[in-house]
């Protein structure tokens, strides 16, 4: 099941609203990786208080740990890592990509040695289908083969993009027939290819669109191109799909990302940036980036962000009905310094916020007709330094 009512539209930009099985979702929205069926560091309690709409999970991972059988006994995902609202899974077609020199790609799908214990595998799109069904998400997506920008310094060709491309656009037809054979209640998305060859996007997105899917992923973008290259893909593709659909770009990006392809007609967003980098001690923040390494915050008593109201920054309520008034800048320097594991945990909680809160205030924007006044603002607070 998936509705998608879209509420307001300025230029390419919308506000839509996005109706699954475990819930709705307020779009633009980002959502946050738990590719192990966690977002590392944070509880779903947690996720929750941030404001979290949707997460993800991931078919790879958790096809190899816990394997199906666990998470068929606990009925899904969901159970089993005690999130009730929705999720959507990836495919394992970028994790596939990421193992690059380990596995071997036909057309009936990608082998390979488990990462974990070496047991050979082979992952088609049925397979794909069929873990996804186990793991019953909300929103699956269709296994694919993420064209890479350059192997070793080899710019992938037309021709090669093109194969590529094609190869995923079978792989799409796969995926549906296996997905309505299974009889799975979600929603399965297709995902356009063509590396960075604006025809061979339009080709698999014309393609995609033929097949009637009941949203779209833009993929094969942030995979190592240069950043103006990037932009011309989310210049080019995201407002060529279907406009009463949800469109979804694939592991994008950093704030400003974010906001160019809300701009230019994206309405999902997933990325690693804000978990993955708190964890290594980089804040993304209203005024810019801060490193928690850096010695100029040891004795800074100011929370990361005057303005967030996370956990992190404003701290919890006391016995007494008082606030704690937040963590300083200089006891997160510290625990950083000494390896503490509250380090990573409440940085990820910042961050996390910071990316919820954004998207909340672009449709708070969009709802207001006043989105290129944010756009305008945002980009002047981000350049204002920490
Ligand atoms: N395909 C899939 N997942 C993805 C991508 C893709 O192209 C990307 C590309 N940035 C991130 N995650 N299946
Ligand atoms: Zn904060």
């Amino acid at each position: 099941m998936l509705q998608f009512e879209l509420l307001k539209t300025d230029g390419h930009a919308r506000r839509g609203r996005l109706t699954l099985n475990h819930g709705v979702v307020e779009t633009p929205i980002f959502m946050p990786v738990g590719t192990y069926g966690t977002v590392k560091g944070v509880t779903p309690r947690s996720l929750e208080e941030m404001g979290a709409q949707i997460i993800l999970g991931n078919t790879f991972h958790l096809w190899m740990r816990p394997g199906l059988d666990v998470l068929a006994q606990f009925g899904g995902l969901h159970r089993f890592e005690q999130w009730s609202k929705p999720i959507l899974t990836d495919s394992g077609g970028f994790q596939v990509w990421s193992l690059g020199e380990m596995r071997k790609i036909s057309e009936e799908g990608v082998k390979f040695a488990s990462p974990v214990n070496g047991d050979r595998l082979f992952l088609t799109p049925e397979v794909s289908m069929q873990i996804q069904t186990a793991l019953n998400s909300d929103i699956v997506m269709q296994f694919d083969e993420c064209t890479p920008y350059d192997t070793k310094g080899h710019i992938t060709t037309e021709a090669e993009a093109r194969f590529s491309m094609e190869l995923s656009r079978r792989w799409a037809a796969r995926c549906k027939t296996e997905f309505a054979r299974l009889e799975n209640p979600n929603a399965l998305f297709g995902i356009v290819q063509g590396g960075m060859y604006e025809h061979l996007r339009e080709e698999s997105l014309a393609a995609l669109v033929e097949m009637d899917f009941p949203g779209y992923a833009v993929g094969g973008v942030s995979v190592g191109e240069p950043k103006e290259e990037m932009l011309r893909i989310m210049a080019h593709t995201p407002h060529r799909l279907p406009g009463h659909k949800p469109r979804y770009l694939m592991g994008v990006g950093t704030p400003e990302d974010l906001v160019e392809g809300v701009a230019q007609g994206v309405d999902m967003f997933d990325c690693v940036l804000p978990t993955r980098n708190a964890r290594n001690g980089h804040l993304f923040t209203r005024f810019g980036d801060l490193k928690l390494r850096n010695a100029r915050h040891r004795t800074d008593q100011r929370p990361l962000d005057e303005s967030c109201t996370c956990y992190t920054c404003a701290g919890h309520r006391r016995d007494d009905g008082g606030v704690s008034g937040g963590f300083s800048r200089a006891y997160l320097h510290h625990l950083e310094r000494c390896g503490e594991m509250l380090a990573p945990m409440l940085a990820t909680i910042h961050n996390l916020h910071y990316y919820l809160n954004l998207m909340g205030e672009v449709r708070a924007a969009l709802d207001a007709g006043s989105f290129g006044t944010f756009v305008r603002q945002f980009r002047q607070d981000r350049a204002r330094g920490v």
